[in-house]
């Protein structure tokens, strides 16, 4: 499954949720329209990652979303997911894409042009770039501006992402930016409703999508 849809990209966070909230909250973003989905862990065991990651892949494969595993190609090839993520720091982009395979989807983080130059020439995908806005996601990050989320998409022919602190109040910061979608965690991940923010965020992201 190497097409996809990156218009809404939903990363995950379980951190303070018990797996079946966990869970209920992907199945219910899936539900308001999620078009990709990212399965992040950063305390997990190897074992505990691959046995939640089977379980978000079950759900995910209900809804026809591909589900992409954050930076652990072992845990993307274990479960047979659709793709893998490495961000500055994890596995470089060619290595994540020799270990999958061309037909698997392989996502990169960059925040400069010649970073994402350089991810495009090793295989990636598609693209993340951020933080946009401060994140309370737990990440190791700093501010990107849209300046240079724009230059980027301009400079690469794959779908570029904005990330970072982005909610449906916010994005309009990303207009006339030729970003091919937005991720985003908390503004779904910890909403009262996910399915609703979902439905709302999709619809305001296809305002500003190009
Ligand atoms: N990379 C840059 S910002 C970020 C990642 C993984 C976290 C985004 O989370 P949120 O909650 O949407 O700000
Ligand atoms: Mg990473």
């Amino acid at each position: 499954m190497k097409k996809f849809d990156p218009s809404l990209y939903f990363i995950t966070d379980s951190t303070n949720y018990t797996e079946e909230e966990f869970l209920y909250r992907v199945e219910q973003a899936l539900k308001g329209g999620v078009t990709l989905l990212q399965l992040r862990e950063k305390n997990k065991s190897t074992r505990e990652y691959i046995d939640l990651a089977e379980k978000v892949h079950t759900i995910a494969k209900c809804y026809n979303v591909p589900l992409i595993i954050d930076d652990r190609v072992d845990v993307a090839l274990a479960i047979d997911a659709e793709g893998v993520h490495v961000g500055a720091e994890d596995m470089p982009v060619a290595t994540a894409r020799h270990l999958m395979g061309d037909d698997k989807i392989v996502g990169a983080t960059t925040k400069t042009v010649p970073r994402a130059l350089e991810a495009l020439q090793q295989g990636a995908d598609y693209l993340g770039v951020g933080a946009i806005y401060p994140t309370t996601t737990k990440v190791k990050t700093v501010l990107t501006s849209t300046d240079t989320l724009r230059d980027i998409c301009n400079a690469v022919p794959i779908p570029v992402n904005a990330i970072g602190g982005l909610n449906k109040d916010n994005i309009d910061v990303l207009a006339g930016i030729p970003i091919s979608g937005i991720c985003v965690v908390s503004a779904i991940m910890k909403a009262d409703d996910p399915k609703t923010a979902a439905k709302e965020l999709k619809a305001r992201a296809q305002e500003y999508l190009l």
